[in-house]
């Protein structure tokens, strides 16, 4: 953090929080505008989520080719995925490459947090705040904060008594870890988790894994890229983003009309096999019926548990591993390389929190309701306050000095994920009510950076001076989000995607799960007609 002194007020066309993947495609096209606009990054470094979570094992579950950026070709050209799944360093430094290429770093300020955003009525500005005192006033304000940035908090009795070394997945050291030799606990079991204890593994000498809930997860299959992929990619590159575009979860996923309960259960069986054999989240669109219908579910759910089993050779751990309490897909689907099979090996130990909860950490280790477990490093992989988290970090006013965390106590509520009623000219990019992190997240970002983009160019045009979404507008959507999510399976799942994961947070579905395709058709038309649902104001007005 940088150390707090007195600095004149900066005035800007536009604040954008975050440099990741949002942040820095938004500075592009706001540049392209002509528009002043600063980027305040609280990482030394671009890259967001693939800055912070450096942990072994990190990589995209989405395909490489169609995560990264689309919105120009020769950078598409020229850069050159090697895996199947890119690892987190190559990401990183495919953004370091967009960053350089496009000279990005010049307007991002980083090591720099952003602590508060209000709107002026008067002035009809917005004051941002950094930590290190620094005063912002710019006409937009635009949260490019992600999806997935805050973490949990450590909620462990005795955290600061442990004497050995503590790891988040979430903030890991840039120097990398060895744990060769060291008696190593790993809590959680979500994708940060599932990905790292293969590896862990490998280096430690015992590994004792802490299980709360059990997760579904499937092989990615991950390897090289064939030169024949790379060139397929290439001479197929427009229309396969343009198929991607037009699925509901904006990648390549084979959808399918077909209903699990109407297909013949040899039939069904082969398509499950078939999917699993590829890799990846194929199977969790094996039938257009399984996340709606609990049958339906239930043949996907048991073929995953008969996958298990046949992997895993002590039953009772298979058994352990298989989720019982919600429906397949409804937490968010897992993309593993070896997962399973790490529990076959003499040095990892699986504790399941269900029968026996972890009371507290000890000077030595973990202590659970049966037993004292000894570690030399503990890992922490117990995920994210999603969605709210980080915008509820920040003192956020908006008009009439009204705090967002105050408007959104019983859950969000914005206009499209995009807007919220009574804050002006404040942008989220992939905010709750978007689909977002139902889909592969990159498209929906240039989707949003490209209509916020349109939106800044429609009212310089018309010399608009202010943007909002009416009230009436952000109900309808709120109401459509969660009529949408009730359709599906998603709420019987206590996920992040329901805030159920944090103590104390509202039960509400956050991102949005009517498709992408049907979104962004949503969004056009709301632009067709005007800016339908949004309030514009004139300077005068
Ligand atoms: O976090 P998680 P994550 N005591 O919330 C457990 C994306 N991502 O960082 O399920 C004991 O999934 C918790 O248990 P439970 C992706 O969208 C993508 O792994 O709440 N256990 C759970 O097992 C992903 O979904 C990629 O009962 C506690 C685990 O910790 C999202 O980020 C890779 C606990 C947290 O799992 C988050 O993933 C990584 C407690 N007090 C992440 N608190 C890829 O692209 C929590 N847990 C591949």
């Amino acid at each position: 953090m940088a150390t707090t002194q007195t600095h004149p007020k900066q005035q800007l066309d536009a604040v954008i929080v975050g440099a990741g993947f949002a942040g820095m495609y938004m500075l592009h096209r706001l540049r392209g505008l002509g528009l002043n606009a600063r980027v305040i990054e609280a990482g030394a470094g671009v890259g967001g989520t693939w800055y912070w979570n450096r942990y072994p094992g990190a990589r995209v579950d989405i395909e490489s080719q169609e995560y990264g950026y689309s919105f120009d070709e020769a950078l598409e050209r020229d850069w050159r995925w090697t895996e199947r799944y890119s690892s987190q360093p190559e990401l990183l430094r495919y953004l370091n490459h967009v960053a350089d290429r496009f000279d990005l770093r010049r307007d991002i300020q980083f090591e720099t947090r952003v602590t508060a955003a209000h709107f002026d009525d008067e002035t009809r500005l917005w004051t941002v705040k950094t930590d290190d005192g620094q005063h912002f006033i710019a006409r937009f304000c635009i949260m490019a904060t992600g999806c997935l940035s805050t973490p949990k908090e450590l909620d462990f009795e005795g955290v600061d008594d442990f004497k050995g070394t503590i790891y988040k997945t979430s903030s890991w050291p840039h120097d990398g870890v060895d744990f060769s030799g060291q008696r190593v606990g790993v809590i959680g079991t979500g994708s940060s988790a599932i990905q790292s204890i293969p590896i862990i593994a490998d280096q430690a000498a015992q590994l004792t894994v802490f299980q709360r809930t059990p997760n579904y997860s499937v092989p990615a299959r991950n390897r090289p890229l064939t030169a024949e992929e790379v060139t397929d990619w290439d001479n197929n590159r427009q229309a396969y983003r343009d198929d991607a575009r037009a699925q509901g979860l904006a990648f390549r996923n084979e959808p399918t009309e077909a209903l699990a309960v109407e297909t013949l259960p040899e039939a069904r069986e082969a398509e499950f096999e078939r999917r699993w054999r590829y890799g990846g989240f194929r199977i969790g669109g094996a039938f257009a019926d399984q996340g709606i219908d609990m049958v339906a579910n239930g043949y996907v759910a048991d073929f995953a548990a008969r996958k298990i089993a046949e992997i895993v050779t002590d039953p009772e751990t298979a058994a352990t591993l298989t989720p019982k309490t919600y429906p397949f897909g409804t937490k968010r689907l897992c993309v593993d390389t070896n997962y399973y099979a790490t529990y076959n090996r003499d040095t990892v130990s699986l504790i399941d929190l269900q029968q026996t909860p972890i009371e507290r950490l000890t000077t030595t280790g973990i202590k659970t309701s049966n037993a004292d477990y000894s570690f030399d490093s503990i890992v922490f992989a117990t995920g994210f306050d999603a969605m709210t988290g980080t915008l509820g970090k920040i003192d956020i006013c908006g008009r009439g000095g009204v705090a967002l965390k105050d408007k959104w106590a019983t859950g969000p509520r914005t206009y499209l994920g995009l807007m919220v009623a009574d804050y002006p000219n404040l942008f989220m990019i992939t905010g709750p009510g978007s689909p977002s992190v139902l889909t592969n997240m990159i498209m929906s970002i240039e989707q949003h950076v490209d209509f916020i983009t349109d939106c800044i160019a429609h009212m310089s045009e018309r010399q608009m001076a202010t943007i909002e979404a009416t009230p009436e507008a952000e109900t309808n959507w709120v109401a459509h989000v969660n009529e949408v999510a009730d359709t599906t399976l998603y709420p019987l799942a206590n996920s992040w995607y329901m805030g159920a994961n944090v103590p104390g947070k509202p039960r509400v579905f956050l991102p949005y799960v009517g498709g992408f395709n049907v979104y962004v058709d949503a969004c056009n038309d709301v632009v067709a007609k005007g800016y339908e649902g949004f309030l514009l104001k004139s300077a005068v007005g």
